[in-house]
């Protein structure tokens, strides 16, 4: 009889606010054809070494596998990785997902991780639990693709795999994470809102985006039958009303989507997704009629920048006066536009970042209901972009406040220092002064008062209305230095911030 391997999965704490837990069930459901898995997931095991301890004192498992984003989920998968190796010294500790695949070398600088597997990640990993399994000699690892391990100390990287569609007749194991209830949460979509990712990758390569530095321009549509077999089961079977779509970019080429939007809009469950103002501006009249019919609420526009030539740079592929045009269109439509800009670059970092406040000031002006998302331009190592771009258009050395060279870190565990996880999180960039620091903080928290975000489900309509007249002769005149008042009734009625819980 064939070894069928017995691989736990473990998601870091990184949210009070769960949602299916994506990538380890596609890993699951990728696994459990060959043997079996259980997943613990940190967003509701808030104990996650302690859960993670038992789950592994209940039965035997040949490997651990932790999926990491840079941020936040870095150090709880670190102390959950160290707590594996002191108690389960024999068990092989496997990290996979964004945070392995764009830092490697600094993944495999740490001795409690054994293996990173880079890119999409189910494949790599059946076959590396198999070798694993049946022993795990040297010959056998060197023949997996996309995994990185170490040869008498030395790092070797196999060659990448290359990109795969699963099976169409899967649907995910959603019955291994326990009650459906602790995922489906209340949002502006719905009383029961699912989390969902119908493609995987994306086409474009922007050089700034982790997603381009994973899947290096690739991109794979579901097959449309897999999406209304995954989307009824979350309607009918476990009373999903709503829909997160985590897909990188749903909106691709109009004749793929038409498929894909006319089973939306037969289920008809109001939904949330990333798309790109150039590919909404392409759709036709009929499709938008479609996209009206699949009750689209909100739509995550990546804007970027004002500055054309920076998008240039950039490799974003689309323009400032498309990001003003698709405000005007998504308001015809009754689409709230979600955009999202980048703050502080580090060439002309004030007078970028005073463009970019005049440009929202423009866009709030073109359509009000627009959401305003900023982050602090944080770009990627040159190293942890994707192979294909590496070395290619090699941008200017990054230097800190003080003229000096950013150094990025090369452990795990200096990724968990507090600089860099707000790195990771655009939350603040080394080239930052406190003069601008402030002034992004004050504006955000000028902006964010006159305009609360209809996403908020916590703060009463009646504050919001107060926060929003309170701001209002700021945000008319300008006046976004030291607003204390605002900081004051902040203290009583918080506010959300999207960029930081996620929709
Ligand atoms: C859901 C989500 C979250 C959730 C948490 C998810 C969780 N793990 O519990 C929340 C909302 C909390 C979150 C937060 C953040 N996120 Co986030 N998030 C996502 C999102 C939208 C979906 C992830 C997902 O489930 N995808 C579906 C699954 C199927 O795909 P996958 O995760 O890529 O998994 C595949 C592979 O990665 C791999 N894999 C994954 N895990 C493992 C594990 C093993 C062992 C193996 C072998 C393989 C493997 O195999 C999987 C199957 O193919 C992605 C964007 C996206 N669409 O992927 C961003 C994304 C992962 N997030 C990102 C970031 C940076 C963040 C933040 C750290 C910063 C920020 N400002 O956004 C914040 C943290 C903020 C804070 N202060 O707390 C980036 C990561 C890029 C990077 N440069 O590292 C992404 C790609 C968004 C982006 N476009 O920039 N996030
Ligand atoms: S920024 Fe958006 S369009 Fe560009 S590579 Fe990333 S996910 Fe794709």
């Amino acid at each position: 009889m064939t070894y069928r391997p017995n691989t736990l999965l473990v998601n870091p704490t990184v949210t009070t606010n769960p949602r299916f837990p994506l990538a380890l069930l596609n890993l699951a459901a990728t696994l459990d054809r060959f043997g079996d898995s259980h997943i613990v997931d940190g967003n509701i095991d808030r104990d996650l070494v302690s859960a993670t301890l038992a789950a592994a004192g209940k039965q035997h498992f040949d490997s651990v596998g932790i999926g990491i984003m840079g941020g936040p989920q870095v150090a709880p998968a670190i102390a959950v990785s160290k707590a594996i190796r002191e108690r389960y010294p024999s068990m092989s500790i496997i990290w996979g997902g964004y945070f392995p695949t764009l830092y490697t070398d600094t993944t495999l600088a740490a001795p409690y991780v054994d293996y990173a597997v880079r890119g999409q990640g189910d494949e790599s990993l059946v076959e590396l639990v198999s070798a694993l399994g049946r022993g795990g000699g040297d010959d056998a690892l060197a023949k997996i693709g996309g995994v990185s391990w170490r040869r008498h100390g030395e790092i070797v990287h196999n060659p990448s795999r290359s990109f795969h569609r699963d099976d169409a007749a899967l649907v995910l194991p959603y019955e291994k994470v326990g009650n459906p209830d602790k995922y489906l949460g209340k949002t502006f979509l719905g009383h029961r809102t699912a989390a969902h990712q119908a493609s995987i990758g994306c086409r474009f390569r922007c050089t700034f985006c982790g997603v381009a530095a994973m899947f290096g321009g690739a991109t794979s549509l579901p097959p449309t039958e897999r999406l209304e077999r995954e989307l009824s089961y979350l309607k009918y079977e476990l009373g999903a009303d709503s829909i997160l779509f985590y897909d990188h970019n749903f909106f691709d080429r109009e004749k793929d989507m038409i498929p894909m939007l006319k089973i939306m809009a037969k289920l008809e469950m109001p939904w949330w997704c990333f798309a790109r103002a150039d590919a909404l501006l392409n759709l036709s009249e009929s499709t938008w009629e479609l996209v009206r019919k699949s009750k689209l609420r909100m739509a995550y526009i990546g804007a970027e920048s004002p500055s054309g030539a920076m998008l240039k740079e950039i490799r974003k592929g689309t323009r400032p006066d498309q990001t003003l045009a698709v405000a005007e269109l998504c308001q015809r439509h009754g689409v709230i536009p979600e955009f999202s800009f980048m703050l502080a670059p580090p060439v002309n970092t004030e007078q970028e970042t005073e463009l970019t406040f005049e440009f929202i000031r423009e866009l709030k002006r073109i359509n009000p209901a627009s959401e305003i998302i900023t982050y602090i331009y944080t770009p990627l190592p040159e190293g942890s972009k994707h192979e294909k771009d590496r070395g290619k258009r090699e941008s200017m050395p990054l230097l800190d406040v003080n003229g000096e060279l950013v150094v990025f870190p090369s452990t795990p565990d200096e990724w968990t220092e507090r600089k860099w996880v707000d790195y990771a999180c655009h939350a603040d960039a080394p080239w930052l002064t406190d003069k601008l620091r402030k002034r992004i903080y004050d504006f955000v928290t000028v902006l964010r008062c006159r305009f609360p975000t209809v996403q908020d489900q916590r703060a009463p309509h009646w504050a919001k209305r107060g926060m929003s007249a309170m701001a209002s002769w700021r945000y008319r005149h300008r006046r976004y230095n030291h607003p204390w008042e605002l900081n004051i009734a902040n203290r009583f009625v918080q506010l959300r911030k999207p960029q930081i819980t996620g929709a």
